[in-house]
């Protein structure tokens, strides 16, 4: 046991009312014998029913095929999002755009983020034009289950670019033990060989089978060799599936200008790319911690501070991790598309 445990003690307890999920990082949140008494599986029932109860006072915002599509699927797919023109503008601004990028490597692919700041902004003016969409507005909102702007960034998926094991993310799993929102409008056609995204339709639901996985997991998830699974992103075979009463994943390979708007809790992972292409995408990135009770107010969602978030957040991590262990290296001035 660390030395400093009662000093420590009360920080991981209060760090379970929060999103707080890594199995190895907290004693408490990792403990098999907490956990078989129901601690991580409580944590998982109150932070959906928390949820539940927010994305009530969200839903009238939604179009009611969107709510529909979402509540039973987990995954909204809406092509054709944009008008032609707005898409037209939007693709030619943003593949124009070089910006400050960051990086990062996972396994065999390289994951390039630019963030949607004020001068990314200015060079891409028809992002507005999607930033402000009233039903991207409310389904991002519903399914993050916050009245919070999202993070938003230009995103690129390069796989097959390192002789390396494979990229982690092709192994299906749930980002967190709560519902979180994760959302892609893709800048170009997305084919079955460059690596959709992929999800499990209905998983996104807390069935008793479920809650009875996650408990189960969450007694070896510690221990176990997976490092992902142990720092809360629970890792699960397809083959596991049917006992769950869920389908076979569906792969979303779609057109450009579709929008592809998830639940991170359900089941998700990105296919195997069988070439080397670049998948280009605004992506966006919603949570927050699922214990609240509030659906708003954020300070970060204001104007002004929201579109600076994200340089913000690269400088602190620059700061508090220090440059060798951020592990979203700066890169220069990229394009999205540069290979
Ligand atoms: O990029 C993708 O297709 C999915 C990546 C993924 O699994 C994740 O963001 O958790």
């Amino acid at each position: 046991m660390n030395a400093f445990a009662p000093l420590l003690a009360p920080f991981w307890f209060a760090q379970l009312f929060t999103g707080a999920k890594s199995f190895i990082d907290n004693p408490l949140i990792g403990s098999p014998r907490l956990n078989a008494r129901g601690l991580h599986a409580g944590r998982v029932r109150l932070a959906q029913a928390m949820t539940a109860r927010r994305r009530r006072r969200l839903a009238d915002a939604v179009d009611p095929a969107d709510r529909a599509a979402f509540d039973r699927d987990g995954v909204v797919e809406i092509r054709d999002f944009l008008p032609a023109a707005t898409f037209g503008a939007l693709q030619q601004q943003l593949f124009a755009y070089r910006g400050p990028a960051r990086e990062m490597v996972q396994g065999d692919t390289i994951t390039r983020r630019l963030a949607l700041d004020p001068a990314a902004r200015r060079a891409i003016p028809a992002f507005e034009d999607f930033c402000r969409d009233p039903r991207w507005r409310a389904l991002a909102r519903y399914v993050s289950g916050f009245d919070i702007e999202p993070l938003l960034y230009v995103q690129s998926i390069l796989p097959q670019r390192h002789d390396a094991p494979p990229d982690p993310q092709i192994a299906f799993h749930a980002d967190t033990f709560y519902p979180a929102m994760k959302a892609w409008l893709f800048l170009e056609d997305v084919a079955v060989e460059t690596g959709p995204f992929a999800y499990v339709k209905g998983s996104h639901r807390l069935t008793p089978q479920r809650l009875a996985w996650e408990k189960q997991r969450s007694l070896s998830a510690r221990d176990g060799d997976c490092r992902l699974s142990a720092r809360g992103s629970l890792r699960i075979d397809t083959s596991e599936l049917a006992a769950l009463d869920l389908p076979q994943p569906t792969i979303f390979a779609v057109p450009a200008n579709t929008l592809l708007i998830a639940d991170t809790f359900g089941f998700h992972a990105r296919s195997p790319a069988s070439v080397p292409a670049t998948r280009v995408e605004i992506w966006a990135y919603g949570r927050r911690n699922p214990f609240r009770l509030a659906k708003g107010w954020d300070v970060w969602s204001l104007p002004g501070i929201a579109e600076r978030r994200i340089p913000i957040r690269w400088w602190l991590g620059d700061r508090i991790a220090g440059p060798a262990n951020q592990p979203w290296r700066p890169v220069g001035l990229k394009s999205a598309a540069d290979g």
